[in-house]
């Protein structure tokens, strides 16, 4: 067999096994897995490099409306361009429902941004703000059949929080339709009863955006989502969760038992509420949520990696540029933290901060980095085997790293949309240096090479992590 590209001489890891062979691939997927693969079109030299799966991202946001006079700062153009040049193969934005809005329309809405836009896969989560029976008894069932198979739910934010009953609600459409709830669990109420109390005692600066959702808010929010989740029997994605107490509420759950599934990102890894303290306006920088917590807050969230309690590390990448009066300094975020846009760019250095800190320092091996940023948000997610993974027969999505490359992470060094990035300054060592998707070079030796459009939708199976225990 005549292959159209080998990548020979590299060091395979999957997520249970690291060896070195040849990949052959045809056409868009892997064709073969050997030694002497034979002739191809191109032989690609990875001697010295690691060949992993392509990293996806099951948690970033992009072109999201995000309130008046505020621009998300990446478009699916610039978000899937950035993600590639940070070793992804596939990233899983949300289609955003706003109140009044036909979920159907909003999908429309979002395939029209980025069908013939992006650089890499997409698959999209619905968020669902309006739960009314038209959502929930014609257009979820619908739109799951067609692979639409997530919902991302909202504990807090105006406009988005769902109360308990619609909780519930949603959680039984998902139970009945196979789809699977991800949770962004903070307490609405108390954070509203913060942030009135802060602001009248004139604490608006950013570095008050962390003591407006303190962890006890993010806790007992994540107890409450679990229990409903109990209460109707059907598996849950906790997501963006930054501190040990979260963190054990999901591990107890799963000694009971209960199918719930962790998620944690690089701000609850190398970031603090310090950096909310920046002198003028530069801690908008770090404003996100739940907020980066303290020292003990990352030892916790490296536990919970490192002991299975999180299955998934996403950037959750938000990106709002930071000089930019559509952004970070936005004239109404300057009278109060509670206007500033809330979120901060990281899908081009999510890799890279696991990979130095975590594989580089020994606190994960290189087959848990790969479960932890591929294989299980394909298997969470209904893309397993077709994504997530390097075997015969599935897509030749690949990134290839210089595992000794050594890097001081800046602005200059980033693709997409924003003017800066959180992770300014921090050292790593292991870089992805080229990024194949379905068998194409998007980034190869650090340069693009990839076209806008060359990116697909995949519409995604029904995840089997989402089966209900049937209690
Ligand atoms: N939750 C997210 O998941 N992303 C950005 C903002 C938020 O609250
Ligand atoms: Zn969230
Ligand atoms: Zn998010």
């Amino acid at each position: 067999m005549t292959f159209d590209t080998i990548i020979c001489g590299g060091t395979i890891a999957t997520a249970s096994d690291t060896f070195r062979c040849d990949v052959g691939i045809a056409g868009e997927r892997i064709a073969a897995l050997g030694e002497n693969l034979g002739d191809a079109r191109e032989i690609v030299d990875a001697r010295n490099k690691l060949v992993l799966p392509g990293g996806i991202d099951s948690h970033v946001h992009l072109a999201q409306p995000a309130g008046p006079g505020i621009v998300m700062a990446d478009d699916f153009a610039s978000g899937t361009r950035s993600a590639a040049f940070g070793g992804n193969t596939m990233v899983l934005p949300f289609a955003m429902q706003q109140k009044g809005e036909s979920l159907r329309e909003v999908v429309k809405q979002y395939h029209a941004k980025a069908d013939g836009h992006c650089y890499i896969d997409v698959s999209f989560h619905l968020i669902i703000a309006d739960a009314t029976e038209r959502v929930l008894g014609q257009e979820l069932p619908a739109l799951v059949n067609d692979g639409y198979t997530s919902f991302k739910v909202f504990m807090t934010y105006e406009g988005l929080a769902l109360s308990d009953l619609e909780l519930l609600n949603v959680m039984s459409v998902a139970r009945e339709t196979g789809a699977l709830v991800m949770v962004h669990a903070e307490n609405y109420d108390a954070i509203r009863f913060l942030t009135d109390r802060l602001e009248r005692a004139g604490k608006t600066a950013p570095q008050y955006h962390a003591a407006s959702r303190p962890i006890a808010v993010e806790r007992e929010a994540t107890h409450r989502a679990i229990s409903l989740s109990e209460i109707v029997d059907v598996p849950i994605v906790i997501v963006h969760v930054s501190n040990r107490e979260a963190m054990e509420e999901i591990r107890r759950a799963q000694q009971r038992g209960l199918k719930i599934h962790g998620e944690t990102c690089p701000q609850y890894l190398v970031l603090t509420e310090n950096d909310l303290k920046g002198l003028n306006m530069a801690g908008a920088k770090y404003v996100c949520s739940p907020p980066p917590r303290d020292h003990a807050s990352q030892a916790a969230c490296w536990e919970g990696l490192q002991q299975g309690v999180f299955s998934l590390f996403s950037s959750d990448h938000c990106p709002f540029r930071y000089d930019d009066p559509q952004g970070k300094l936005a004239p109404k975020g300057r009278t109060s933290f509670r206007w500033v846009p809330n979120g901060i760019p990281g899908v081009e250095t999510r890799l890279p901060i696991l990979f130095s800190e975590g594989v580089g320092k020994g606190r994960i091996s290189l087959n848990e980095f790969v479960a932890l940023t591929a294989t299980n948000h394909a298997k969470t997610y209904g893309l397993y085997p077709k994504k997530g993974t390097i075997a015969v027969g599935s897509d030749a999505d690949i990134a290839i790293w210089d595992p000794a490359m050594e890097l001081t992470i800046s602005q200059a060094l980033m693709h997409g949309g924003c003017d800066y990035t959180p992770y300014e300054g921090i050292r790593v060592k292991g870089w992805p240096v080229s990024t194949l998707v379905r068998g194409q070079f998007v980034v190869r030796d650090g340069a693009l090479v990839g076209r806008e459009g060359a990116g697909q939708y995949v519409a995604r199976e029904k995840s089997p992590l989402a089966k209900p225990r049937g209690t």
